[in-house]
């Protein structure tokens, strides 16, 4: 039996199934009362689907189900300020298309340590997930034909947990940088592994921004749901109210992101792995210049330790024969001949240069783009 989405402002058939695939539905979004209706806008950038029947086939999804429950979630993995920490759980998989393969991925430790190098180890995504990318391809060539294709389409899986009786949150964005392809666009899977709430605001609550009106907009993603959107819409996820946390359910969401593509931006694909491995991933290194004193880190250092230890093979910190005016000498001449190559290649270079002289992004990085090319 095939499962179905309770749909409102449906056009046309509403989650049928088949082998070939339902035709696209319209969101089921909840808005205010004051709010009499979801702009077109809104309306034209969000597509909800039960993931069983997109894929045409029920075992499949209870697999995906399966593989996204059995994650290895991270908990207190060291945020952008070194300090933080995001309280849901976090997860990367993807090691990226046969050609540009990935065993590890580096960005800078912290922003008050960007002469420190984060090096993560890659994942492979579980062929569970891999199994529905080209049914991800196929629906963004159907419902956004301007969003660019490629074999990094998808590539990357993005997962979050947040558990029952928690606030659990993510913070309002887009996911629109230049590392993916232009229009961005995401594939959105969620899954409820105890059971589906009771009501949706027994859980955590997906929101999406109206940019027409400047108003958030609850949109209950079901369990074994698929959400293809632009990921240029404001969202974010908030905690279920407080007189819903005791009822509440957990919940599991993979974003699959659509990155640039490799042969026309290896920079910028190597900038999307590195970028979601450093706050996704499971750490294995730090790397400092010579003249840095890993004292002046003690703190950093021992956030980085306990997430390598209790989730990877523990940390290794390596201190660079060269000092940071050496490695920043070096990047630099690293910048200069990748632009040269991007030139002579007719690559993406406006695309590039968006990214190449900001402060996270690290030697190895550059150096592995520039040896892509080379
Ligand atoms: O949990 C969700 O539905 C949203 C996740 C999200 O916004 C993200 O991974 O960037």
């Amino acid at each position: 039996m095939k499962r179905h989405i309770a749909l409102v402002g449906s056009s046309g058939s509403s989650g049928s199934s088949g082998s070939s695939g339902p035709p696209p539905c319209k969101p089921k979004l909840e808005h205010p009362p004051s709010t009499s209706s979801i702009s077109p806008w809104l309306d034209e950038r969000i597509h909800l689907f039960d993931l069983g029947a997109v894929i045409g086939d029920e075992e499949a999804a209870a697999k995906v189900a399966n593989c996204v429950r059995d994650l290895p979630f991270i908990y207190d993995h060291v945020g952008g300020l070194g300090t933080n920490s995001p309280r849901r759980g976090v997860c990367v998989v993807g090691d990226g298309p046969t050609g540009w393969k990935l065993n590890t991925t580096s960005w800078t430790a912290s922003q008050n340590a960007s002469n420190v190098v984060a090096t993560t180890r890659t994942a492979a995504m579980p062929d569970q997930l891999a199994n529905i990318v080209p049914t991800c391809k196929r629906l963004t060539a159907e419902l956004f034909p301007e969003a660019p294709i490629s074999e990094a389409s998808f590539c990357l899986g993005v997962a979050n947990e947040y558990k029952a009786g928690t606030d659990h949150t993510i913070c309002p964005h887009t996911d629109a940088q230049p590392w993916y392809a232009d229009p961005p666009v995401f594939v959105s899977l969620t899954f409820f592994p105890d059971g589906p709430p009771a009501d949706k605001e027994h859980t955590a609550r997906f929101q999406v921004k109206d940019d027409t009106t400047g108003k958030w907009h609850d949109l209950f993603l079901p369990d074994r749901s698929l959400c293809i959107m632009r990921a240029d819409v404001w969202h974010r996820v908030q905690p279920p109210k407080s007189k819903f946390k005791s009822c509440s359910k957990r919940r599991l969401n993979v974003t699959l992101r659509n990155l640039v593509d490799p042969h026309k931006n290896p920079f910028g694909y190597a900038m999307a792995m590195a970028n979601h491995y450093r706050y996704y991933g499971v750490p294995m290194q730090l790397t400092f210049p010579k003249d840095v004193k890993l004292e002046a880190h003690a703190a950093l250092i021992a956030r980085y330790q306990h997430v390598a230890n209790k989730y990877g093979k523990g940390l290794a910190i390596v201190q660079d024969e060269r000092s940071s005016a050496e490695r920043s000498g070096r990047h630099k001449t690293v910048r200069t001949a990748l632009r040269a190559a991007y030139s002579l290649k007719r690559l993406d270079l406006p695309c590039m240069n968006s990214m190449l002289s900001k402060s996270n992004v690290v030697i190895d990085t550059s150096e592995r783009a520039l040896a892509w090319i080379s």
